[in-house]
């Protein structure tokens, strides 16, 4: 079945000739994949607008493409969904709390734009069971979802520790959750920022639940496409860096209208005064003065989505505050 999607697709397009950002054009919005609701990352909020990190990302693109960040069909998808709706050509992008790993890059016919989120693997649990660390939790029942590198570092890691597991395996967000605060599992492993996310929306029994210190895995999360379309790469990829460089820059979304009249070479080009950026992307040469004035700079998306769940910059800082945020140079 995933066969003959992947084919129809690709035959769809070269038969019409269509690359990514032609066929984002006439349908005119951006179908961004994410996650089917994650606070802070991507959850629609009470009047059903979709916020978070990962769907400013989204709305960067839509910015950079049509001057209109709201132009953006939001297409939720679960752990196990994703890769087919990316693959199939259902979404134009997916972003959505997704490892960057080599074999989804390399192995599933993906690109991989950059990285939005420097992440690691965790685990939470109940707080009555007075457990410290990930060590104490052999013969444990643990909750994790399918088709996650979750899945894979869980099993990997109590080998390697000579530790045994029953995993409770639930393809949904909130399915798994109910099974974890039901009871029916000892931990819910996932990446922290999941883990931090979904404690901290719970209010005063939040306290119930600890997460434990130990990080068992890199998990660099960051929008995807598919791979055959270095135009649409481009776009997706810069969009995500113009967030980054903005804030670099000292651009905020306050602020940018002044820059178009600023001095600095830098943000003069940036923001499209001078210079030719945006052709070269096929966009409008406001792409990225759209996409700040919109959308906002990555700490500006970062403050307003993940700082009132408790989240610190930590490894998500700029480069030049300790963090590992860092743009190519938009010249
Ligand atoms: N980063 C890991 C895990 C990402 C992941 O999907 N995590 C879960 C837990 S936070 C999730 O997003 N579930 C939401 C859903 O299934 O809709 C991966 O890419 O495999």
């Amino acid at each position: 079945m995933r066969v003959v999607l992947v084919f129809l697709f690709f035959f769809c397009e070269f038969a019409l000739g269509q690359s990514t950002l032609d066929s984002v054009r006439s349908k005119g919005f951006v179908a961004c994949g994410t996650n089917t609701g994650l606070p802070g990352f991507s959850q629609p909020d009470s009047k059903g607008v979709w916020r978070g990190l990962d769907v400013d990302v989204c709305r960067a693109v839509a910015a950079a493409v049509f001057g209109d960040a709201s132009k953006v069909r939001y297409v939720p998808a679960t752990t196990q969904q994703r890769f087919t709706s990316l693959q199939s050509g259902e979404v134009d992008l997916l972003s959505r709390n997704t490892t960057w790993s080599f074999s989804r890059d390399a192995g599933l016919g993906f690109n991989f734009v950059g990285i939005n989120f420097y992440d690691g693997q965790g685990f939470m649990v109940w707080k009555k069971l007075n457990v410290k660390s990930v060590k104490q939790l052999n013969g444990a029942t643990i909750c994790v979802q399918p088709g996650t590198t979750t899945e894979l570092n869980l099993a990997d890691y109590f080998r390697a520790n000579r530790m045994t597991f029953k995993p409770v395996v639930i393809d949904k967000l909130e399915e798994v959750l109910n099974a974890y605060f039901a009871g029916r599992c000892d931990a819910f492993t996932s990446d922290m920022s999941g883990l931090m996310a979904v404690r901290g929306a719970r209010g005063p029994a939040a306290a119930e639940h600890v997460i434990l210190p130990e990080m068992i895995s890199k998990e660099p999360l960051g929008p995807l496409v598919r791979q055959g379309d270095d135009r649409w790469f481009d776009i997706v990829k810069w969009s995500l860096f113009a967030m980054i460089e903005a804030e670099d820059l000292g651009l905020t979304s306050k602020n940018i209208d002044q820059a178009l009249s600023g001095k600095d070479p830098s943000v003069q080009r940036f923001v499209g005064a001078s210079g030719d950026l945006g052709k070269m992307l096929g966009l409008d040469n406001k792409w990225a003065f759209n996409i700040v004035k919109q959308v906002g700079n990555y700490g500006e998306s970062f403050d307003a989505n993940l700082k009132p769940l408790g989240f610190e910059r930590g490894q998500n800082a700029l480069w030049k505050n300790g963090g590992l945020m860092y743009s190519p140079p938009i010249r």
